[in-house]
């Protein structure tokens, strides 16, 4: 039994050496080049729909930390197994390293190219080199054990397994108390082995190789992740950029777009609570001087822009209220920012478009892709290739150094961040990374509602109680919101200045509150007069419907 267990170790920490080694590799060549990035992206590119989904709803943001959580206690647990089951004279764990290896450089170099698989067959060799030498130690000793433990044991270990399962219940547990006496014996050594008075030389060999193997997988692994961190880290340069007077500022803030009530979202969403979602799990770390936007595909003239280019061009403000897809009725996957940039309009018009090209495929710098339809880019809004947000440069994991951003579309199919490429091409021929996973191709955002306050089980006193909340229709705009409390009439709530018709208002309704539980709902009415439908429906496939709803209690 005590063997086993040196073996378990012995293959986890031959794994962490892997893992380790490989992770100071990819510092150099790249941190998305490390096996755990590269088999989580997998992992994340392929997921179902509706696990994902259960994900995002169950953990939020916290989604791809528990993803790396299961990975590792399945790394721990293949490991394990691999060691337990390696020989000196029968390899059969390393080979499990070997398939390891195989996927992983396989999904790297499909990812990334070639030399994307370095840091996985590097961290494979050594890997199975620290196996191999440590089951070497740990078979020497167990030899050294065997022949020391005394007839009995040596007896019983060396009976027929056949012959064993035949022998008498008595026998059988006769055999297992010697066993165990041996197996009793072996821990004492092992006890021994931590006092000073002489555990054999065989198994100190072990102990050191295991302490040796684990000391280096962990200098390894975490001189990489600092190096890599410190070597791709943009943070520095980002803070260093002068972003652009504006030749068009934003309009400014009509007084009235805030109501300030209390427990009310703020009109204007700060950077530090903007909401995330991509599907990178290390953040894109791009810098503006390797960065360029290439304009390609159905085009006159294909373009290339770095970031110097863009210095010369007009470059203009707009608040645009972002939403996700994946926000459900109620939800907080939407934000409303000053976003400064390059009109795209004006970039694909220097390219030329073909006439019968009907999307822009946008991708980032980590291969994502979203499709959007040309003629909304081409409309005359304000959809921009942005490089600030709120006044800053964007901040990296909001796309820096350049990102699209498209007022009336979801994000999936607009507002590719770290973006790197428009290719202009037909829907008929390219398909974007959602809508290959089942979402739907076009994506216009859905007249929302959300309630913000009053909210749970708050101790709230009968009287008058100011109900609020944000409500958005981008680019169509809002005309009204309507309340309703406990199946009662349909109440006018007053509504914020409206700054444009690209981003949310609030909304307000005072109401005289009464003593017991009350239901409120609320609804909205958009630019073209019609009114969001109070049919409940799902975020897949094109964003979620229905009528927000509060149930209070009042004391
Ligand atoms: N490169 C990249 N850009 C992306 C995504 C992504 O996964 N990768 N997700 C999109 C989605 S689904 C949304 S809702 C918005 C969110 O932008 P934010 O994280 O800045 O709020 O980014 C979009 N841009
Ligand atoms: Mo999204």
């Amino acid at each position: 039994m005590a063997d086993l267990r040196l073996r378990v170790v012995a293959g986890i920490v031959s794994a962490g050496l892997t893992l380790g080694v490989a992770e100071l590799f990819a510092a150099f060549l790249g941190p998305d080049n490390a096996p755990l990035h590269v088999l989580g992206s997998a992992v994340v590119d392929h997921t179902p729909d509706g696990l994902r989904e259960w994900a995002i709803t169950t953990f939020g943001t916290n989604d791809k930390a528990v993803l790396y959580l299961v990975m590792g206690v399945i790394a721990v647990l293949v490991a394990g197994a691999a060691g337990a089951v390696e020989r000196t004279e029968r390899a059969a764990g390393s080979w499990l390293f070997v398939a390891f290896g195989v996927l992983t450089a396989w999904l790297a170099v499909t990812r990334s190219g070639l030399s994307a698989a370095m840091p996985t067959v590097v961290g494979v060799a050594v890997g199975i080199f620290a196996l191999r030498a440590l089951t070497r130690r740990i078979d020497a000793a167990t030899q050294v054990l065997r022949a020391g433990a005394g007839r009995s044991t040596v007896d019983s270990e060396t009976r027929p397994r056949a012959e064993t399962s035949r022998t008498s219940g008595a026998e059988r547990h006769r055999g297992h108390a010697e066993r165990t006496a041996g197996t009793g014996d072996v821990s004492d050594a092992s006890a021994d082995g931590g006092s000073a008075t002489g555990a054999s030389p065989e198994r100190r060999q072990v102990l050191r190789g295991l302490m040796v193997a684990s000391g280096s997988a962990v200098t390894a692994g975490v001189t990489g992740r600092l190096l890599g961190a410190r070597r791709s880290d943009v943070s520095g340069e980002r803070a260093a950029v002068r972003l652009p007077e504006p030749t068009a500022p934003a309009e400014p803030l009509a007084p009235g777009v805030d109501l300030r009530v209390p427990g009310l979202t703020s009109y204007l969403t700060p950077n530090d609570d903007f909401y995330r979602i991509d599907t990178a799990l290390i953040v894109p770390q791009v810098s503006k001087d390797s960065w360029s936007l290439r304009i390609h595909g159905m085009v006159d003239r294909e373009i290339r822009l770095g970031w110097a280019d863009l210095a010369n061009r007009p470059v203009e403000e707009h608040l645009v209220t972002l939403a996700c897809v994946s926000n459900p009725v109620g939800g907080d996957l939407i934000g409303n920012a000053r976003w400064l940039g390059y009109r795209v309009d004006q970039l694909l018009a220097e390219a030329g478009p073909h006439p019968d090209a009907d999307m822009v495929l946008s991708r980032s710098a980590d291969g994502w892709t979203a499709g959007t339809p040309l003629a909304v880019l081409t409309d005359g809004r304000d959809a921009l290739l942005a490089v600030g947000m709120n006044g800053e440069p964007l901040p990296v994991q909001h796309g820096y150094p350049a990102r699209l951003v498209v007022p009336g579309l979801y994000g999936y199919v607009s507002a590719t961040k770290w973006v790197t490429e428009l290719e202009v091409t037909r829907f008929d021929r390219a398909t974007a990374y959602w809508t290959r996973r089942g979402w739907s191709a076009l994506g216009p955002i859905k007249t929302g509602t959300r309630i913000d306050t009053p909210r749970g089980r708050g101790r709230l006193q009968p009287g008058r109680i100011p109900i609020a909340g944000v409500t958005w229709a981008q680019h169509r705009g809002i005309r009204a919101v309507e309340v309703q409390i406990d199946n009662g009439p349909w109440q006018q709530a007053r509504l914020s200045d409206e700054q444009s018709i690209d981003t949310w208002r609030q909304w307000v309704l005072d109401w005289d509150a009464t003593s017991g539980p009350h239901t409120i709902r609320a609804r909205a009415t958009d630019g073209t007069g019609e009114t969001q439908t109070a049919e409940r429906r799902d975020v897949i496939p094109d964003g979620a419907t229905g009528y927000p709803s509060v149930t209070v209690q009042i004391a």
